[in-house]
C-alpha cells in the first residue's frame, strides 16, 4: 500500500523556518513564519494566559471528556468576542476546533456536505494552506483578484468584477482582518459592497479571522465579520486563538455557522458536532479553557486586552519606522503602503529574485512572494532591512 504514496509539496513557510535555523550568520533576520515576536525575538506566553494556567492547575479536578462541541462556554465567549451583539446568540452554532486551521477544514467539510457543487472563491493571493486543504479535499476553487501590486493596496474593482461571477451556493472565503499574506484590507464601505454583492448573487461568505486584535483593535478588527454576519443570511466563521492569545501550540480555534432563518440553528449545531466526531471526536480543551477563563474574568480580560494592545501598537510603530526609513533612503513614498497595511504581514511586492538576494546577500528571510512578518523586526534591524531593500534594487 505505501508504495502508492507520492511526495507531497512541502509547506514553503515551514521550510523557510528551517532554512533560517540552519543559516549560521549571526545577524540574520527572520521575517518568515507568522508568529508574533517581541523586540528580543521571543514569542512570550501572555500574562493572563500564564495566570489562567496557574489557576486551572489549582482548580481543575478532571480531564474527562467535554462534549463534541467542546465546552459550550468557550463557543459562547468566542461568539461574543468575534460577533459582539451583531447577531443574536441563538443564531450562531459553534464548535471548538484544533486551531483556526481545524475550523477552516471543518468549514470546508460542511460546505462539501451541504453543497457538493459549491465552488470556493479565494483571494489571489491567500494563505497557502487554504489552497492546500481545498486541493486535498478535491473541492473546486477559483481565485478573485485582490492585491494591487502597484499601490500595495486592494484591487477592489478587480475583486468586485471577479466576485460578480459567483453563483448561488458558491462560497467566498474572506480574511476578516489583517489579510495574510498581503496586509492590505478593505474599508468598511467596501465590505458593505461585498455583502450586498454576495446577497445579490446568493453566495455564502466564509470568514477566516486569525488576527483579531492585531490590526486596529479587537472591535475594529471584527467590524467586517460583524457586518457580513449581520447582513448575509448565512455565514461561516473560522476563528483562531493562536495569535491573539499567543497559544499557538495549544491548537485552539472555533468554527461558527450563522443562520438568520428561524429553525436552522439546531441542525447547524448538530452538524458541526457531527463533523467534530467524524474527524477527531472531542476537540482539544486546554487552550479553549484558558481562553474562556480569560474572556470570562474581568481582571484577566483587562490584562489580556492591555497586553494585546501593546503588541498591536508595537507592530504599528515598526511599520511606521520602516516606511519612514524607506522614504528617506528612496527619496520617495513608494513604500508608504507598509504603514497602511495592518496585522503581522506586509507584501513588499517584489519578485523572487529580490527575495533571494535579500536572503543570500543580507541574511534576511521573507516568504518567496515577498511577505514579511513585521513582528520579526525591531528598532535595530529596521535600518538594516531598509538599506538591504534599497541595495538589492527593490
Ligand atoms: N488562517 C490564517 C489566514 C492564518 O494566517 C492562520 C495562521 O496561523 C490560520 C488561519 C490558522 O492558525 P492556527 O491553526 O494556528 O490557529
Ligand atoms: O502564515 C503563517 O505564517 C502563519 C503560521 O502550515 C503558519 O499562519 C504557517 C504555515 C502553516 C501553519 C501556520
Amino acid at each position: 500500500m505505501f508504495e502508492h504514496l507520492k511526495e507531497q509539496p512541502a509547506d514553503k513557510i515551514l521550510a523557510l523556518m528551517q532554512a533560517f535555523k540552519d543559516d549560521p550568520r549571526e545577524d540574520k533576520i527572520d521575517l518568515g513564519v507568522g508568529v508574533y515576536k517581541d523586540a528580543d525575538g521571543k514569542t512570550p506566553i501572555m500574562r493572563a494566559i500564564k495566570k489562567a494556567e496557574k489557576q486551572l492547575w489549582e482548580e481543575e479536578t478532571t480531564k474527562a471528556y467535554t462534549g463534541l462541541a467542546g465546552d459550550p462556554l468557550f463557543g459562547e465567549r468566542m461568539a461574543a468576542l468575534v460577533l459582539g451583539d451583531a447577531v443574536p446568540a441563538g443564531k450562531v452554532a459553534k464548535v471548538a476546533t484544533p486551531g483556526g486551521t481545524g475550523a477552516v477544514r471543518q468549514a470546508f467539510d460542511l460546505i462539501r456536505m451541504a453543497n457538493p457543487e459549491a465552488r470556493v472563491f479565494v483571494s489571489d493571493p491567500t494563505w497557502p494552506n487554504h489552497l492546500s486543504i481545498l486541493k486535498h479535499m478535491d473541492i473546486p476553487f477559483t481565485t478573485y483578484r485582490y492585491f494591487d501590486g502597484v499601490t500595495g493596496g486592494v484591487d477592489f474593482d478587480g475583486m468586485m468584477e471577479d466576485l460578480a461571477q459567483v453563483r448561488k451556493g458558491d462560497v467566498v472565503l474572506l480574511h476578516g482582518c489583517c489579510h495574510n499574506p498581503t496586509g492590505a484590507n478593505l474599508n468598511i464601505s467596501e465590505w458593505q459592497a461585498v455583502a450586498d454583492l454576495l446577497n445579490k448573487q446568493g453566495a455564502v461568505p466564509m470568514i477566516d479571522i486569525a488576527y483579531q486584535g492585531f490590526g486596529d483593535g479587537l472591535d475594529d478588527d471584527a467590524a467586517a465579520t460583524r457586518l457580513i454576519a449581520a447582513h448575509c443570511p448565512e455565514t461561516l466563521i473560522a476563528a483562531s486563538c493562536s495569535k491573539n492569545f499567543g497559544i499557538y501550540r495549544e491548537r485552539t480555534g472555533c468554527l461558527m455557522a450563522v443562520a438568520h432563518e428561524e429553525g436552522r440553528h439546531k441542525l447547524n449545531q448538530d452538524t458541526l458536532a457531527y463533523l467534530n466526531r467524524q474527524n477527531y471526536s472531542f476537540p482539544p480543551d486546554h487552550g479553549a479553557r484558558l481562553v474562556l477563563m480569560v474572556l470570562g474574568d474581568d481582571a484577566l480580560r483587562t490584562d489580556w486586552q492591555a497586553e494585546l494592545e501593546d503588541v498591536r501598537l508595537g507592530m504599528l510603530k515598526l511599520r511606521e519606522q520602516l516606511a519612514g526609513e524607506l522614504r528617506d533612503l528612496s527619496g520617495s513614498d513608494r513604500f508608504g503602503f507598509l504603514a497602511q497595511h495592518r496585522g503581522m504581514f506586509s507584501r513588499l511586492g517584489v519578485g523572487p529574485d529580490k527575495v533571494e538576494a535579500l536572503r543570500e546577500k543580507h541574511g534576511i528571510y521573507m516568504v518567496g512572494d515577498s511577505r514579511m512578518n513585521i513582528a520579526g523586526l525591531n528598532a535595530e534591524t529596521i535600518p538594516k532591512l531598509a538599506r538591504a531593500i534599497i541595495d538589492v534594487g527593490c
